[in-house]
Order: structure tokens, then C-alpha cells, then sequence
């Protein structure tokens, strides 16, 4: 490329002189300062840089200096406002549900709840709504690992035409406690030890627990919490909950209550925890990169929308409190009635300025959807609006243009740091003379429902909402073997890490109140001899619950390979048809591929045929994909069974019970990594056998061969 220069800088004109300027520079005009550094120049029609006051930058790369050796001097307006800008680039990161992920879609209603609501997001058919959904971990810091065991976060803000309204919810439908007054706590608890600033992103330490056995309403929420759905396999595969009850209120002033369900149209899926610790290390940002590239790709992730609706009366029928948020309403008691579905099909431009920034508040209703009592519920309304003052810096947070409501808004609120609206008024309140143009009020309005309130005004909690056993043995009993399975696994691992064995025997006595089988499962994984004590309850555990299918994750087909990722091991000399054939039954049941050889430039096939690498072997461990092939020649068999990648490759793969297919050459890397053939060990002696193998991949993992790689307690 030949060197221009419009600069009439000495230093430039010599840079540009010796011609030094590197090919792959997309801009045309470039030159090399005195030290050799580059410098880039806008050519015509391109943008220039300029300070944030719109003054025109010469030189962005020297600061200015008594001399090219001299000292820096103070009136470098240039270097100041840039490097002031740069300090203060971090804003506060939320204190919970820090590391997030986000993207732009819609919500298009399918079934009009018009006659129960005024709300026209949930009233107008065919009718398509802006939405920005956040979905976040909780514990970590914003730069933890995305597999942390934990509760997700599924915040989804609606831009409707009565303005914003946020469905602030979790992927897991009950929470920790009852009152909010408890919030602070459960969140000192659950974050890092403040004496020692460890562990990150995880509730397997002591004070956790400690605070978990001293709070027995916390049980259902422990048992979603140790089931497999907090270690989603992405974002796109999990549901999504408003958890409380809310009100519907339609024209006529009458009120139905309801409760919010997301359902993935991929259906649900997770890892096994082994998988989850070994991802964190292989791609800490596993989900964020999912849904970021599977959005980029074209495959956009989809949820339906349900509600469970229920009157007054219905409520007063149920055998638990609805405004306790520690309970469920089984799909059993009240059916879920799809009304729509949200599809997210752009990633935001800048994750500071959407993901970042975005501000969730329950508060954020339109009208026709009203609060119930839920104590939780009524804490959070002044948490998140509380919180944006802190993290955001400024009352005008609504005027970010991520928060900013998609509908015309105004009002007499004046003022205040950050004012982004001229704001061009003399008249700045209601009502007035002089200027009677200005937003006023209207009937179609938001009006609370008027829910008759009566009562002393007490600090107690309702006995109604004593019973802390009941569910969390009915979503127990629900869970097919191996998801019980995982659950005992998992408090034996969480409990494992608990150093005071006084607060193990404490969670062990809740256990048993749970299911007596689940604690002594729980007391053998760990060792503990000791006889268990169950713990003190107001109210005996109900054992006539009928289990809920809807609750299990496995439950919950049919299976499917759509958006789940084939990973193919290859090497030089591999079968072209065979993973020829692979590709073409994957993609045919609307998989992804990905290619892994030893080097990233790819293979050469037998056929002569090149084959490229989407992932070198030691960055493509078999925990990122969902099911897996190894084809190889006897050549390339030897050469992997040097590579502890390799062999560690196959072992992971059967240790997390995946459908793994394998050319016949492969079979003494096989034996190397302790495979032992089952149903999901399929051998692809030709192209015949590849849609076969997608077949069997598609009905998810090997349940079965779990006892056979670790302890089933
Ligand atoms: Fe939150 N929660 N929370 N929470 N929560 C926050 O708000 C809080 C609760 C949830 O992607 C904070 O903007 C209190 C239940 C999500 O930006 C904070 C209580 C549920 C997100 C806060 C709860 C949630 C938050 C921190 C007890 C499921 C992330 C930053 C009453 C229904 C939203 C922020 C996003 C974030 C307070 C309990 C979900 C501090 C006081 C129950 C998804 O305001």
C-alpha cells in the first residue's frame, strides 16, 4: 500500500518517508511518528476525532511535552479530559445479579387477555412489543465464571405503548425468604466471606449454609437451588418466572390474579455439575458467548409466555398462601394458559451502555397490572428504584436511552444531575392558567386496585406461611431418579465445603424433614455418622402431595438436537464422508458443528480434501459441545493418544454421560479414556450410521451410565 500523508508534521512527513506502513491497515491514510508509533488519519468523509466538546484531535497518541523528552504539561486539555473519562468508566456493579448478559426482541401476544386486563401489551393480538431481556447470575461479581451454581436472573422490560413494564423475574419460580426485610442478609450470606474476600460466585461456604439452616423457609427454594437448574446449559434453555403473585384489572375496576411463566421453545436443559466446574475454567463467558453468537447466527431464541390465573376465591381454596413467595401454584391446581411468546433477535450494540446500564424495576407496571400483597413483592418496589440512584449516579436513569420508554412521556419532574431534555417550559406544574397545554391527567390511567386494607399494624409474619417442608418434598418427589440424584449430590458437595460441622448437622435435620431417605442419603455422601436431629417445625411436612412432572427438567420433552452443538474431533487423514455425512445429519435436525483438530488451520482429509478447525484441541474441550464424534485415521489415533487433551477429551465426554460416535479407527483411544460401550457409544462404520447417531444424540444423555463414573450416594 503506498503511504500518503495530509499531516504537515515533521515527525510524520519522516514516518511517511521511509514508507513503514503495515498492509493490512484498513484506513488510507497513515504515517509513523518520530518513536515509530502509528498513526491513522481520517481520510476524506471519515469521521475526525474530536475531544466530547467537538474540538478537532491532531495527534491522539503524544501528550503535550516540554520537548520531546520534556516534562507533560497541565494545559494538555486533550490528555486530561481523556484520561478523566477513562477513570471513571466503572459505575458500581449491582450488588446482586452483577454478571449479566442481554439482547434486544419481541414479545407478539397470541392469546388477547382483553377482557381481564386494560394492559394492551397483554390485550392486542399480532401485536409486537419491544422488549430488552437481561439474564444474569446472582452471587458472582461481574466478572465471575457463567457457571457458577446459582439462581439466573430473567429480567425482561417490555416497551410498551402505556410504557415500560418489567417482568423482573428468576429462572426458578420460588425465593429464599418471605419478607424483603430478610434480602440484605440472605445476599451477605450467599457473597463473599467479608473477612477473607472468597469464595466468588458460589454458596458452597459456611456462611451460607450457616444462614440457609437458620432459615427454614429458604427449603423449597434449596431444592430448586441443588437441582440441575442452576447449572442451565444456556440462557436460551432455561424458563423464566415472575415468581409472585401479580393483578390483572380490567375496564370494569375487577381483578384476577396471576403468575408469569417463561417456557424455552428449545425446551430446558442443563450440564452435570462436573461439566459446569470444568467450563468455568475451559470458556468462563459460555453463556454470554452462546447467546451472543446464536442471535449473530440467526438462532434466535424463543420463549412462550403463560399465566396461571386464579380469583380470590381460588386463592382462598389452595393449601398454601399465594402471597408467600416460597410456594408454588402446581400446574396441576391452576393449568398454564399460553398467551404469547418473546423472541430475541439482536444483540445490543455496546454491553455497557444496554446491559450494563439497563435499569429493572418491579415497579415498572402499566395500567391493568396491578401488585398483590406479597411482602417480598413490596420490598423490591423500593430496592430497584433505590438501587439505579447508586449504580446509575442520577434520578434521570430513565432518560438512558435503554430505560427510555418507547412512548410518548412527560410530566413537571424537573432537573436533577445528568438532565438530558431541554425542558423548554415556563410552567413546570399542575394545574395552571398560563400554560394549560401541558401533560395533565387522564381517566385511562394507571389506578391501583382498590384491595380493601384493614388490620393492626404489626411486624409478624403470617402463619399462613409456615409451612417450609410441604413443596420442597413435593418438587423432591417430582424429580425423576437421576435429577434426585444430582440434588443429593449436590448438597453433599455444597455441604462438603461447609467447615463447622455444627451447621451441617443443622442442614442435615431440615433434610429429613424434607425426606427422611434424602438426609440419610445426604448424612452417607458425607461421611456423617452421627444421628440426625430434625429440625423444630411450626407445621408437620405434608407427605399427600401428589409430584408435579412439570417440575423436572427431564420430564419435560420431547427431546431435540435444535440449537445444541455436535462437536467433531478430526484428524489428518480422517474420513471425508463420514464427516461429510455427520455434517449433513446435524444440520438436517438444525444442530451447529464445530470442527476440533490438534492445529487450528484444520486437517487434510483422506480424500485430500482440507478441513478447517473451528477450535484447536486444547481450547475445545468436550464440555463446550453437546454431543460428539471422533473420526480419525489409525495414524491420527496414535498421534491423539499422545495428547492428554485428547484422551481427557473423550473421557469428559462419557464422564457427562454424552452420545459419543466414533470412526472404527478410534477404538484404542477409547479404551485409553475408560469408555465402555453403551446405547450412546455409536460407531459410524459408514455415512449410514451419522443420522442414526444424531438420533440417538437427540434423546439427551445416558442417565444410565452415571453410577458407572461417580458415586451415586
Ligand atoms: Fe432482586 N434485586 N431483589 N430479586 N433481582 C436486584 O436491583 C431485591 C428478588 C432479580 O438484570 C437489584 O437493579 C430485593 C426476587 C433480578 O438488572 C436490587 C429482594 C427475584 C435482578 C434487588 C429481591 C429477583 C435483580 C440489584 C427481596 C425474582 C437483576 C441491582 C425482596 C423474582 C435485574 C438492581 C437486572 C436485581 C433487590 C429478590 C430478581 C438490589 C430487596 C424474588 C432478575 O435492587
Amino acid at each position: 500500500m503506498a503511504t500518503k500523508s495530509k499531516s504537515t508534521d515533521k515527525h510524520a512527513t519522516s514516518g511517511a518517508a521511509r514508507g513503514t506502513t503495515a498492509p493490512f491497515l484498513p484506513v488510507a491514510d497513515t504515517h509513523r511518528g518520530a518513536g515509530d508509533e502509528l498513526h491513522q488519519v481520517a481520510s476524506d468523509g471519515q469521521p475526525v476525532l474530536t475531544t466530547n466538546q467537538g474540538a478537532p484531535i491532531s495527534d491522539d497518541h503524544n501528550s503535550l511535552k516540554g520537548g520531546p523528552r520534556g516534562p507533560v504539561l497541565l494545559e494538555d486539555f486533550i490528555l486530561r479530559e481523556k484520561i478523566f473519562h477513562f477513570d471513571h468508566e466503572r459505575i458500581p456493579e449491582r450488588v446482586v445479579h452483577a454478571r449479566g448478559l442481554a439482547a434486544h426482541g419481541y414479545f407478539e401476544l397470541t392469546d388477547s387477555l382483553s377482557d381481564l386486563t386494560t394492559a394492551l401489551v397483554l390485550g392486542e393480538v399480532g401485536e409486537r412489543t419491544p422488549v430488552f431481556a437481561r439474564f444474569s447470575t446472582v452471587a458472582g461479581n461481574r466478572g465471575s465464571a457463567d457457571l457458577a451454581r446459582d439462581v439466573r436472573g430473567f429480567a425482561v422490560k417490555f416497551y410498551t405503548k402505556q410504557g415500560n413494564w418489567d417482568l423482573v423475574g428468576n429462572n426458578i419460580p420460588v425465593f429464599f425468604i418471605q419478607d424483603a426485610i430478610k434480602f440484605p442478609d440472605l445476599a451477605h450470606a450467599v457473597k463473599e466471606e467479608p473477612d477473607r474476600g472468597f469464595p466468588q460466585a458460589q454458596s458452597a461456604h459456611d456462611t451460607f449454609w450457616d444462614w440457609i439452616a437458620c432459615t427454614p423457609e429458604a427449603m423449597h427454594m434449596v431444592m430448586w437451588q441443588m437441582s440441575d437448574r442452576t447449572i442451565p446449559r444456556s440462557v436460551r434453555f432455561m424458563q423464566g418466572f415472575g415468581v409472585h403473585s401479580f393483578r390483572l384489572v380490567n375496564d370494569e375496576g375487577q381483578s384476577t390474579f396471576v403468575k408469569f411463566h417463561w417456557t424455552p421453545e428449545l425446551n430446558m436443559q442443563s450440564v452435570v455439575w462436573d461439566e459446569a466446574v470444568k467450563i468455568n475454567g475451559a470458556d468462563p463467558d459460555y453463556h454470554r458467548r452462546d447467546l451472543y453468537t446464536s442471535i449473530r447466527d440467526g438462532e434466535h431464541p424463543s420463549w412462550t409466555l403463560g399465566v396461571q390465573l386464579f380469583t380470590e376465591e381460588d386463592a382462598e381454596a389452595f393449601d398454601f398462601d399465594h402471597l408467600d413467595a416460597t410456594k408454588i401454584i402446581p400446574e396441576e391446581v391452576v393449568p398454564l394458559r399460553t398467551i404469547g411468546r418473546m423472541v430475541l433477535d439482536r444483540n445490543p450494540a455496546n454491553v455497557f451502555a444496554e446491559t450494563e446500564q439497563v435499569a429493572f424495576c418491579t415497579q415498572n407496571l402499566v395500567p391493568g397490572i396491578d401488585f398483590s400483597d406479597d411482602p417480598l413483592l413490596h420490598g423490591r418496589n423500593f430496592s430497584y428504584l433505590d438501587t439505579q440512584l447508586s449504580r446509575l449516579g442520577s434520578t434521570n436513569f430513565h432518560q438512558i436511552p435503554i430505560n427510555a420508554p418507547k412512548c410518548p412521556f412527560g410530566n413537571m419532574q424537573r432537573d436533577g444531575h445528568m438532565q438530558m431534555h431541554p425542558q423548554a417550559t415556563r410552567v413546570a406544574y399542575t394545574p395552571s392558567l398560563i400554560d394549560p397545554s401541558g401533560p395533565r391527567e387522564h381517566p385511562s390511567g394507571f389506578r391501583s386496585f382498590p384491595a380493601p386494607v384493614e388490620g393492626a399494624k404489626v411486624r409478624e409474619r403470617s402463619a399462613t406461611f409456615a409451612d417450609h417442608y410441604s413443596q420442597a418434598r413435593q418438587f423432591f418427589m417430582s424429580q425423576t431418579e437421576p435429577e434426585q440424584d444430582h440434588i443429593v449430590a449436590a448438597l453433599v458437595f455444597e455441604l462438603s465445603k461447609v467447615e463447622m460441622p455444627v451447621v451441617r448437622a443443622a442442614m442435615l435435620g431440615h433434610l429429613v424433614n424434607i425426606d427422611q431417605e434424602l438426609g440419610e442419603r445426604v448424612a452417607n455422601g458425607l461421611g456423617h455418622d452421627a444421628p440426625i436431629v430434625p429440625a423444630e417445625a411450626a407445621v408437620a411436612t405434608r407427605t399427600d402431595l401428589e409430584p408435579s412432572p412439570k417440575l423436572s427438567i427431564l420430564a419435560n420433552g420431547p427431546p431435540t438436537m435444535v440449537g445444541r452443538l455436535v462437536g467433531i474431533l478430526v484428524t489428518d487423514g480422517a474420513s471425508s464422508e463420514i464427516i461429510g455425512s455427520l455434517i449433513e445429519a446435524a444440520t438436517a435436525a438444525e444442530a451447529s458443528v464445530k470442527i476440533i483438530a490438534p492445529k487450528l488451520g484444520g486437517v487434510t482429509l483422506d480424500d485430500g480434501s482440507k478441513l478447517k478447525g473451528d477450535f484447536q484441541l486444547a481450547g475445545g474441550p468436550s464440555v463446550l459441545f453437546d454431543t460428539l464424534a471422533i473420526v480419525a485415521s489409525e495414524d491420527g489415533v496414535d498421534t491423539l493418544l499422545g495428547e492428554a487433551a485428547a484422551v481427557a477429551w473423550v473421557h469428559d465426554a462419557f464422564a457427562h454421560l454424552k452420545v459419543i460416535a466414533h470412526s472404527s479407527e478410534v477404538a484404542d483411544l477409547l479404551d485409553v479414556a475408560g469408555v465402555e460401550t453403551d446405547e450412546g457409544i455409536v460407531p459410524l462404520a459408514g455415512a449410514q450410521d451419522a443420522a442414526a447417531f444424531i438420533d440417538v444424540a437427540g434423546n439427551g444423555r445416558i442417565w444410565a451410565r452415571e453410577s458407572l463414573v461417580r458415586a451415586v450416594y
